[in-house]
């Protein structure tokens, strides 16, 4: 399988040294949902934030206090969402669309818990503080992820092949995803997907994209109801990490939903105890959101610092499109780029240090599909590249 071609005797010194020191590569992921990488969200003007906030405050009004005596951050503290003229609208909505029982429902919301802990960490990261893929990057390639990664690989690898035969997705990608999502399962999360979705989707922090984001999380508490009445299983025995997301994969139950597969054949998915159902649910994933059999992922790029035209070229959306000869004359080194292929430019920054450039295929923006971010479509290809060469020494 191709990713980047670390063996192409034509890579710059810059990037040989960095391909050489990192050899062989990271993220919780919440599915953004306005088309661009987390990494490199910029704020909108705040333009309607005044009203935003009066709106917030007349919601805080007309809700009752939250209890601040409170159980240990995970387990959420009480407060009545029956209560809440948003839930109960809600709750109206689940009943006449899916048929759900309103006495149900408020017994259900009865239970619900709110998660402060979800809020404060949803919440952006301070955009003054520079980004830096070198420290992100190390959180994910490193030692022990890495030799669990092996581990997994060779527990799995019957159902890793099969995977990689059957979508197209390399091995070593569905080895890299899962293993900056949980570490193999280690880490999957342990709040109740009720208490964290129904507080994300009725208190989202008051950010630019709260309205939109709010909508996401609703539908994620529409999936979650229906998933575990399609399942027959308990919506409060779900458990994730604070966004939601369930299982080895962290798929949200929407996604669960559309995109999973029984890849194990037992007659039911299971992303939380089968990892065979999640190596067959990520490759499935990647390969409907674009996944090309057989093509690569980046390359190392230099810019130039004369012809600064690919300076345009960057957030261009999470797309592939151009073509070898449009990043020639853009000032973009090309060599060894296959010339059938489309690109788009990646910027990878350091904090002070200087900031890396690669030229991403289809393949790479179908792993921010996953997790909207650059850094993240890089660790993963890193982590997978990382545990494969572990394997062979
Ligand atoms: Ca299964």
């Amino acid at each position: 399988m191709l990713l980047m071609p670390i063996s192409l005797p034509r890579l710059t010194a810059l990037a040989s040294t960095l391909l050489l020191s990192t050899l062989c590569a990271l993220p919780m992921t919440v599915q953004a949902q306005d088309g661009k990488p987390v990494e490199k969200k910029t704020q909108k003007k705040a333009v309607d934030k005044k009203d935003k906030k009066d709106k917030k405050t007349a919601e805080k009004k007309a809700r009752p206090p939250a209890k601040k005596t409170v159980a240990a951050a995970d387990q959420g503290e009480f407060v009545n969402f029956n209560e809440w003229k948003d839930v109960a609208r809600f709750m109206d909505e689940m009943a006449e669309r899916n048929q759900f029982q309103r006495s149900d429902l408020n017994a259900l919301f009865a239970r619900t818990r709110y998660v402060d802990s979800a809020i404060q960490l949803i919440k952006p990261a301070p955009s003054n503080k520079p980004k830096n893929w070198a420290a992100y990057r190390a959180r994910f390639v490193e030692p022990v992820r890495i030799n669990a990664g092996v581990d997994f690989w060779n527990t799995y690898g019957v159902a890793l092949a099969r995977a990689e035969a059957q979508y197209g997705v390399p091995m070593e990608i569905i080895v890299g995803i899962i293993g900056v999502e949980t570490v193999y399962g280690r880490n999957t999360g342990n709040f109740r997907v009720m208490d964290v979705l129904t507080t994300l989707a009725f208190d989202y922090p008051n950010t630019a994209n709260r309205d939109a984001r709010m909508a996401f999380f609703r539908g994620e508490l529409e999936n979650t109801l229906l998933l575990t009445r399609e399942a027959g299983i308990d919506p409060m025995s779900l458990r994730g990490s604070y966004a939601g997301a369930i299982g080895w994969p962290q798929f949200m139950p929407g996604s669960i939903r559309e995109y999973a597969v029984d890849f194990d054949g037992d007659g039911k998915i299971d992303l939380r105890n089968s990892p065979v159902d999640a190596i067959g649910s990520v490759a499935h994933y990647l390969a409907v959101h674009g996944w090309q059999r057989g093509e690569p992922v980046a390359f190392p790029v230099t810019v130039s610092s004369d012809n600064r035209q690919w300076e345009a070229m960057l957030n261009q959306g999470l797309e592939a499109k151009y073509t070898v000869e449009e990043l020639q004359a853009a000032g973009i080194s090309t060599s060894g780029l296959p010339a059938a292929l489309r690109f788009g430019l990646v910027d990878l920054q350091n904090g002070t240090g200087p900031t890396e450039y690669w030229v991403a295929t289809n393949n790479f923006y179908a792993i921010t599909q996953y997790n909207r971010s650059y850094f993240y479509a890089m660790s993963v290809a890193d982590l997978g590249r990382a545990v494969a060469s572990a394997r062979n020494r």
